[in-house]
């Protein structure tokens, strides 16, 4: 299997990971047996820390879902989880080497199948890791999977990606991923809690994105998102709120044709300005966390 450079969103970088074990749709077996106990215990470390950052500040629909998931005591198998994850919502989890191409990406998603990387970072990332690690995607991705409207919008997402291909519009919607799935807020009673999986699975942003005053939060726009570039190596400098996932996903299922050729030819939003008809999330609740 040829090693093809994987675009993550904006930056180009050969993706860490054995592709020559990968099958021809980029998914390969998760190889259990070939974790070492140093990566168990890592695992089990970085499990325990986030699990107590997220309370508080994760959405009640990934609290809830990470109950139902005992992915505590070691790294798990993914038929184990793919077997709770189908009974609840028809989803299941891959194993794939690290980043794979965005069409085998968007296809995987587009039949409920969610790519799980299957390598686990070392010890001296255990605080910061620049690509997707297998602790990233698991504690990160696959509870929200548990939420049938969250599930939803995931497979929708990965249908208007394959349409995009054929739009030339790929980086319009690694924006709404990025935005959303990666470092998405929702608005609740108590104020924004996250789900982005992004943010879910960073000790530093986890503890900064839900009450440090100077990154933006804006209301979910997705003509806004859509326009918007971000970091990929650093804390976001805006983060978009949602509702609810029912406004994601009803916004997903728009055609998405129009949009883009009324966007494409605009130039990029910063990724650190407010733009005319944004609509601040005031937090009443930030200080209270
Ligand atoms: N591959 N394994 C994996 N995981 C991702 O999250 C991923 C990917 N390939 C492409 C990709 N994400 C991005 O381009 C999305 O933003 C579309
Ligand atoms: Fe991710």
């Amino acid at each position: 299997m040829k090693v093809t450079p994987v675009t993550y969103g904006e930056s180009q970088r050969p993706p860490r990971g054995d592709y020559s074990v990968a099958r021809e749709d980029y998914t390969c077996d998760q190889a259990w047996d070939s974790y070492t106990k140093e990566q168990h215990d890592l695992y089990v470390r970085l499990f325990a820390r986030q699990l107590r950052l997220v309370r508080g500040r994760a959405c009640e629909e990934f609290l809830r879902a990470l109950g139902h998931l005992n992915m505590a005591d070691s790294i798990p198998r993914f038929e184990q989880v793919s077997e709770l994850l189908r009974r609840a919502t028809g989803w299941q989890i891959d194993a794939v080497p690290g980043l794979i191409p965005e069409e085998a990406f968007f296809r995987l998603l587009s039949r409920r199948r969610f790519p799980v990387t299957v390598w686990l970072r070392t010890p001296e990332e255990f605080d910061y890791i620049v690509e997707p690690d297998l602790f990233h995607d698991l504690f990160g991705h696959v509870p929200l999977l548990f939420d049938p409207v969250f599930a939803d919008y995931m497979q929708a997402y990965g249908q208007g990606g394959l349409k995009a291909l054929r739009y030339n519009a790929l980086e319009l919607l690694a924006r709404l991923y990025w935005y959303t799935v990666e470092f998405g807020l929702i608005d609740t009673p108590q104020g924004a809690r996250v789900y982005g999986a992004g943010i879910l699975s960073s000790p530093g942003e986890l503890e900064r994105a839900l009450i440090d005053p100077t990154p933006l939060k804006i209301r979910f726009d997705l003509r806004r998102v859509l326009r918007t570039r971000y970091e990929i190596d650093d804390f976001q400098k805006t983060y978009f709120v949602i509702d609810d996932f029912g406004q994601l996903f009803g916004e997903t299922a728009q055609d998405f044709a129009p949009i883009y050729q009324e966007l494409l030819p605009l130039a990029p939003h910063p990724s650190d300005e407010v733009q005319p008809g944004d609509r601040l999330f005031a937090d009443p609740a930030a200080k209270t966390i």
